[in-house]
């Protein structure tokens, strides 16, 4: 699909997993790339690309991180389950620190990456939408709420949009059996964020991201608008990852979406 490609699009966590993966796949969608983690980021290979280190705890920075931009890709963060002081910084105060910048410098639109573990505690025999009621089943999935809840508060209050996506698990193949529900492939992802980029009028839209998997536990009916259809399965994975040993029954990887993550902690 052909658009209009932005001015100049930011991306937070762009030394992380995903974000490198990104790098390449955002740069048809804008004529610059800023770049930005608080981790050293490879060098600007082209004129395309800006290069910015910065703390999202930073209030200071992260203004001056926004300046000039079109559209935020939101994926810098503590990515895992951590003690609620570590992620205190970078997911809630970053989280803010992001969408205030936002306000003050005009910036319209927001991709934020949010998690499944904002509904973890859903059991994998349950089916839902993007309208059940939130469960989260970790310090880190109560700091997506947040994120989720900041997105609705400054859509409603100043209109700035944000496509809030629900990533499952997004690596080059599903580690273990749970993950043959929740993977997301790297072209669906890539695919999930330009819909989430063009699409017209999205307010405050919320949308799990899995491919197109043969089991699914999340259902994107009220997200239908940004016309996101994986094409990427699973499936291909299935033998290999079903030479691991089965889980016993009551293992928190078979019984609950948000798998380990339900256990994890506490910390003190
Ligand atoms: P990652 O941990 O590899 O990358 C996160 C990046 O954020 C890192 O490069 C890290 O240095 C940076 N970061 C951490 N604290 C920071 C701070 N205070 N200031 C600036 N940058 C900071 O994680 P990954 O897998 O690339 O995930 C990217 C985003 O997507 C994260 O927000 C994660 O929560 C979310 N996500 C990822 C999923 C996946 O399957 N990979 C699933 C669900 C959500
Ligand atoms: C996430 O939110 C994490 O960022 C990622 O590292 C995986 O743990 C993923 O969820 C998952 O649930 O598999």
């Amino acid at each position: 699909m052909t658009h209009t490609p932005f001015k100049r699009l930011l991306l937070t966590g762009a030394a992380g997993g995903l974000g490198k993966v990104l790098r390449e796949r955002l740069k048809g969608f804008t004529e610059v790339l800023r770049l930005s983690d608080i981790s050293p980021i490879e060098p600007a290979s082209t004129a395309q690309e800006e290069i910015v280190q910065c703390d999202l705890a930073d209030k200071t920075a992260v203004h001056d991180l926004v300046a000039g931009v079109d559209a935020i890709i939101h994926f810098g963060g503590v990515s895992t389950e951590h003690a609620f002081e570590d992620i205190l910084g970078p997911n809630i105060c970053g989280v803010f620190h992001i969408y205030e910048a936002a306000r003050k410098h005009g910036v319209k639109r927001i991709i934020f990456a949010s998690s499944n573990h904002v509904i973890g505690f859903y059991r994998q025999d349950e089916r839902i939408d993007a309208h059940s009621q939130r469960r989260p089943d970790s310090y880190y999935g109560l700091s997506k709420c947040y994120g989720e809840d900041v997105a609705s508060f400054y859509f409603d209050r100043y209109g700035i949009e944000t496509v809030s996506l629900r990533i499952g698990s997004s690596f080059p193949e599903p580690a273990n059996r749970r993950m043959l529900s929740t993977w997301l492939s790297y072209d669906d992802l890539t695919h999930l964020i330009e819909r989430s980029l063009f699409t017209p009028d999205v307010g405050h839209t919320v949308v799990y991201g899995a491919s197109a998997n043969r089991e699914v536990w999340w259902d994107n009916r009220h997200a239908a608008h940004l016309g996101f259809q994986p094409k990427d399965c699973s499936e291909q994975f299935r033998a290999q990852v079903e030479k691991q040993p089965a889980p016993a029954a009551d293992d928190p990887n078979r019984v609950y979406q948000g798998g380990a993550f339900v256990a994890a902690g506490p910390f003190d």
